[in-house]
């Protein structure tokens, strides 16, 4: 059990300039930011992210929402890191997150559901060597 994770901050949340009451949360919640960046993906760039959900009907829609605006990705640390992530994010659909969640307190919608948590120790891997090289984190 690996004890990182990688998250997003998506553009809805970073347009209704919810950065700072997110990474509140994050810090509250026990995880240490290890690498942070503001970036904006590109259309092709956010295909390739999301590339394990290509056969998805909402793929197209997604894509086009991740590249929409700029974003906040960062890899954070913790004891069990990704699942611990994951029960700080909330369920996917910010109707049934459960109370006190970021997603409850934050996300608008399905698609528009304000962070990004990795889902297995593979791919939190993956997705943090996505956006940061080896000297922007240690
Ligand atoms: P999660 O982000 O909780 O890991 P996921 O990996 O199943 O959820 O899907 C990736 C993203 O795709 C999700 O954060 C928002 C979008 N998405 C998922 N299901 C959707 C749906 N039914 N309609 C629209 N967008 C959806
Ligand atoms: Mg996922």
């Amino acid at each position: 059990m690996s004890n990182r994770t990688f998250t997003m901050i998506k553009p809805d949340a970073v347009g209704s300039n919810y950065i700072g009451g997110i990474l509140d949360k994050i810090n509250a919640g026990g995880f240490k930011i290890i690498a942070m960046k503001y970036t904006q993906l590109s259309k092709e760039q956010a295909g390739k992210f999301y590339e394990v959900h290509s056969a998805r009907p909402f793929y197209g829609e997604l894509v086009d929402f991740m590249s929409s605006g700029p974003i906040v990705a960062a890899i954070l640390e913790k004891d069990n890191a990704v699942a611990d992530f994951r029960t700080l994010i909330g369920a996917t659909n910010p109707a049934e997150a459960a109370e006190g969640t970021i997603r409850k307190q934050f996300a608008k919608s399905i698609g528009e559901n304000a962070v990004h948590g990795s889902d297995s120790d593979e791919n939190a891997k993956i997705e943090g060597d996505f956006f940061f090289s080896m000297t922007e984190r240690f």
